[in-house]
């Protein structure tokens, strides 16, 4: 009975709040103030440190050349309200479902687990503000390297299954989304986010309970979580506890001033400028990034470099991956690796024999929809959707 009990209360304790443990190692991401602590917290390996309340945590970027589906451990953190919960007792825990609906529910995770049949899919989950420490000129926000996104094996039930249960009236519009994490001041605005009742109940967009097989670990939002394939991770509400049916847009602050792009082809406006007008962020940026190498490693010339990394984009798929070694005159195709779908990380590999010298490599991938990546890198002001052709810079000896 005990050790039930002691099952049924997870959590990860007042030490979390206290700012994990901060190892004697340093990082130092590739930007002016980028020293950052390693900081351990429980169910996660030692990770980049970006604040303590709440905890937010970056994967430092070696991790994405070790496995394709990003370890639990090691999978980035991010929350806004520093009063994020500290244990749920899932005796009580109970997900509901209200507002422009015939039948309310309130559901246990069992009941959702038994009332509805679980599916899985592979998707990236990234940071709106992932490599905002790359902007030039710098931008206010979390001053995050390449480590705000993570690729993960996702099992759950479809939003779809359970609105259908509770049965949206007509007139519904949106739906809203909110997690057990409470502002610190009753003046400041719960996050809540809202998705389009047709988006909501597109099939992919998920309840899920577990990623890569396990329990989601508690600061990737136990004991449910939305997931939004190919959509920035602003979407995918952790610890969810109530979901609502409205039948008018929903005004809340997450969605009606933060969390906003240019309301243009490009989402982005000149250098220091304010967009006209604007419009929730939406899906993802293609981007394609090489991991077998470190910036300012040293190669052998004597023998053919195996360069390998990955691509994604938000949802048409990765058609192709390109490296050029002279500054984007000429380009060479990758082989495109294992595919777990079109939300997925892609890998890719190209083989090739580098010139002696300074090199600087850079990788460019396109996706199925046509969208490629910028050479020069599109600007905002809230530091969102960095895709620009990343560069490597090798030593062939
Ligand atoms: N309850 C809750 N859910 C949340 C947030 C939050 O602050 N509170 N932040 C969102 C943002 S902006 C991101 S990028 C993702 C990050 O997911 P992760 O922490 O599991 O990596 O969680 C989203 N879900
Ligand atoms: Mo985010």
């Amino acid at each position: 009975m005990i050790l039930e009990r002691r099952h049924l209360l997870l959590g990860i304790g007042a030490q979390a709040l206290l700012g994990g443990r901060v190892s004697a190692q340093d990082v130092t991401l590739p930007f002016a103030n980028g020293v950052r602590p390693l900081v351990r917290y429980p169910g996660k390996r030692p990770l980049i440190g970006l604040t303590s309340r709440p905890p937010q945590l970056e994967t430092p970027f070696g991790v994405f050349n070790e496995t394709l589906l990003t370890p639990n451990d090691a999978f980035f953190v991010r929350y806004h309200m520093s009063d994020i919960p500290l244990s749920i007792d899932m005796a009580a825990w109970r997900l509901t479902i209200g507002g422009h609906v015939a039948r309310p529910l309130s559901l246990s995770l069992d009941d959702l687990k038994r009332q509805f049949t679980p599916t899985d899919i592979v998707a990236v989950n990234q940071c709106s503000g992932n490599s905002r420490g790359f902007f030039s000129p710098r931008v206010g926000g979390g001053q995050l390297g390449n480590g705000a996104m993570g690729n993960a094996r996702w099992t759950g039930v479809p939003l779809k299954a359970v609105l259908e249960k509770a049965g949206v009236k007509s007139g519904g519009k949106q739906v809203t989304f909110n997690g057990l994490d409470n502002p610190p001041a009753p003046d400041m605005p719960d996050f809540v986010k809202a998705l389009d009742l047709d988006h909501a109940t597109d099939g992919e967009v998920m309840l899920a309970w577990a990623m890569n097989g396990e329990d989601l670990p508690f600061l990737n939002g136990y004991p449910l979580r939305l997931v939004v394939p190919g959509y920035f991770g602003t979407y995918w509400v952790k610890h969810l506890s109530d979901i609502a049916v409205l039948d008018a847009p929903f005004e809340g602050y997450w969605m009606k001033t933060a969390y906003r792009v240019p309301d243009n082809d490009c989402q982005c406006v000149p250098v220091g400028e304010k967009p006209a007008a604007t419009r929730p962020i939406g899906t993802f940026a293609v981007r394609s990034f090489l991991t077998s190498h470190a910036d300012g490693a040293t190669v052998s010339g004597a023998d053919a470099t195996i360069l390998s990394g990955i691509a994604f984009d938000g949802g048409s798929g990765i058609a192709k991956v390109e490296l050029s070694l002279d500054g984007g005159r000429q380009w060479v195709a990758a082989r495109l690796g294992d595919d777990l779908g079109r939300y997925a990380f892609r890998p890719w590999t190209l083989v090739l024999r580098l010139p002696r010298g300074a090199q600087a490599v850079q990788v460019r991938a396109t996706a199925v929809s046509g969208e490629t990546q910028p050479m020069e890198p599109l600007w905002n002001p809230a530091g969102y959707l960095r895709n620009v052709v990343e560069t490597v810079r090798l030593r062939v000896a």
